[in-house]
């Protein structure tokens, strides 16, 4: 007899494919990040702890488009799918889900993440082939919700939820936020198909091989208007330094991991747990490298110190721009004197640093473009970001812009390689001119080219990387001239992405 699709307690999270390569730039995937999703392995843990059968498809690391992963769900007809949505995923997922629910309209699909954080009502209603939407943290709700799913009881009990119920949405009040974060079961790495080889950071990302992902709290408190903080709120809440060294622990005993990624808001938020961490790591023969994110005005040069003693060996700082004009338009409490100190201080402790700086805010002009140049090449930073500002819903710049200038309003496209806003007085040739501008004189400077060669020869895993990126480029290069483009690798009459 066969079993029917709900009784199985199978479900198979998607991180659905996205853009973020521009067509005829394919060979860029050899240089870019393959991190999985962390918040799918939280899931797959928490659901596996109460007996369900989990299993995760990541799309774009393992080269699917949607109608290969609708192919994959309608083959193995799980009973239930959890889909992860950002923004930019949104529209892709909905194609995968509609192909599902054209043969096999009993499989229930559930989304959550951060696009459904901050506007979970707008998709549900936008999308009919979501069945329920679960807001903000899952590892509590998604099990509960599978049960009463499983008896075909009232969903309506179900908190932070949004369900369809005789064809009208229906919106549960908020479920608590997870204050014990140790509470919660280690991230299901097993689950993901050839985990950690398939999964590493973007080129120079990391010093060694193999690499994971980890999070050490979750929330922040401050309200950077270009930021979207829907999915973990203000209350920051963190693992004890304990769980987060037996996180490490397990990775390198399990599978080898050599290097972490901290991806948390704020890792440094509290220097005594960040000081007992360190303690920990000095103490022990894990002998593992690491990486972080930090606010400027978190850092000192003791904890520092400490930090390159624990392993720490990259830092990443949201910079974001050159002018304080356009920080405090950000509402961002920082000023780039106090960026520039906290700069001098990692790289004085021996630690990299990496800037994560946006062109495009509202408030830009061509000054401030300038200064950002200038300043990108004052500070001894090790290598550096550039993203188009991008109005995420969820972040307050969002609400703030929308109905302005707004060029396009595809969610599509909100991978922060698209300028999808315009500053009053710049046209995007001026913004995509300085873009490429900042950039070069940046990675121009010979201090910085001779890192970069210095970490090539010493980790030869970059130079095998690199090599096959310029091969892709080169192919790519031959073929467009072959084919009478001249050298153009953009892709003429790309599809039309649709509206929001
Ligand atoms: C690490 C990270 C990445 C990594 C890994 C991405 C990934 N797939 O997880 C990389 C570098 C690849 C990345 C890329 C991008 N990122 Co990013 N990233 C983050 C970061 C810093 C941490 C994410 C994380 O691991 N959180 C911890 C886990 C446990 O949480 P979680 O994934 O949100 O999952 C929980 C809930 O959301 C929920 N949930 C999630 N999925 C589902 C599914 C179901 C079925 C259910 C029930 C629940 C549920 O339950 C989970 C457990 O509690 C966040 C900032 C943040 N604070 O979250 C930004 C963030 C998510 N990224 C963002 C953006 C914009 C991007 C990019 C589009 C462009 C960019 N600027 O980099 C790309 C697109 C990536 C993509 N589509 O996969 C925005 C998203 C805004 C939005 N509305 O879309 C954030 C919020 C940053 C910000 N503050 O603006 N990112
Ligand atoms: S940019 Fe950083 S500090 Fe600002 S709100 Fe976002 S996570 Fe918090």
């Amino acid at each position: 007899m066969q079993q029917s699709a709900s009784s199985s307690g199978k479900i198979i999270f998607v991180n659905p494919p996205y853009e973020r390569i521009a067509p005829g730039y394919e060979f860029v995937r050899h240089i870019t990040n393959r991190s999985p999703s962390l918040g799918l392995l939280y899931l797959a843990a928490a659901v596996r702890e109460q007996g369900y059968s989990p299993s995760i498809i990541e799309s774009d690391i393992e080269n699917l488009d949607p109608e290969q992963v609708a192919t994959r769900l309608i083959a193995a007809r799980p009973a239930f799918i959890g889909i992860t949505l950002f923004t930019v995923g949104v529209w892709q997922a909905a194609q995968i889900a509609r192909r599902v629910k054209q043969r096999h309209p009993d499989i229930q699909i559930i989304v959550g993440g951060p696009h459904i954080s901050s506007m979970a009502m707008e998709t549900m209603q936008r999308f009919p082939e979501f069945d329920i939407a679960v807001i903000h943290e899952g590892e509590q709700v998604l099990p509960a919700l599978l049960r009463e799913l499983q008896n075909g009881r009232d969903l309506s009990r179900i908190a932070g939820i949004i369900h369809r119920h005789n064809g009208e949405l229906q919106q549960t009040p908020p479920a608590p936020t997870i204050s014990d974060l140790d509470s919660l079961p280690l991230p299901a790495w097993d689950l993901l198909p050839n985990f950690p080889d398939t999964y590493l950071p973007a080129i120079y990302d990391y010093p060694q091989s193999p690499v994971a992902t980890l999070v050490a709290s979750r929330g922040c408190p401050f309200l950077c208007k270009f930021c979207d903080t829907s999915t973990f709120g203000a209350r920051v809440r963190a693992n004890s330094p304990e769980k987060v060294f037996q996180m490490m622990q397990h990775l390198s005993q399990e599978f080898g991991i050599r290097h972490v990624q901290f991806v948390d808001d704020l890792f440094l938020a509290s220097k005594i747990r960040t000081l007992q961490l360190c303690d920990l790591l000095i103490a022990s023969n894990l002998n593992m490298t690491w990486s972080c994110t930090a606010r400027v005005d978190t850092v000192k040069p003791d904890v520092l110190k400490r930090m390159k003693q624990a392993g720490c060996w990259e830092i990443s700082f949201g910079l974001e721009t050159g002018s304080n004009e356009l920080l405090q338009k950000m509402e961002k409490a920082a000023r780039i004197e106090v960026s520039e100190q906290a700069v001098n201080w990692t790289a004085a402790a021996g630690i990299r640093c990496k800037g994560l700086f946006m062109l495009g805010y509202p408030g830009e002009t061509r000054d401030t473009m300038r200064q950002t140049r200038e300043f990108v090449r004052r500070l001894p930073m090790t290598t550096m970001n550039l993203s188009k500002f991008t109005p995420y819903p969820g972040s307050p710049v969002y609400q703030d812009i929308y109905g302005t200038r707004i060029r396009d309003d595809h969610w599509e496209k909100m991978n922060g390689m698209n300028f999808l806003w315009q500053p009053e007085g710049l046209t995007i040739q001026e913004l995509d001119q300085e873009y490429q501008n900042i950039l070069s004189g940046f990675y121009r400077q010979r201090r910085v080219m001779h890192k970069y060669v210095a970490m090539s020869l010493r980790h030869p895993q970059h130079l095998i990387r690199l090599v096959r990126f310029l091969g892709g480029y080169l192919l790519a290069k031959l073929r467009s001239h072959i084919n009478g483009h001249r050298g153009v690798l953009t892709e003429a009459g790309r599809k039309q992405a649709p509206t929001l």
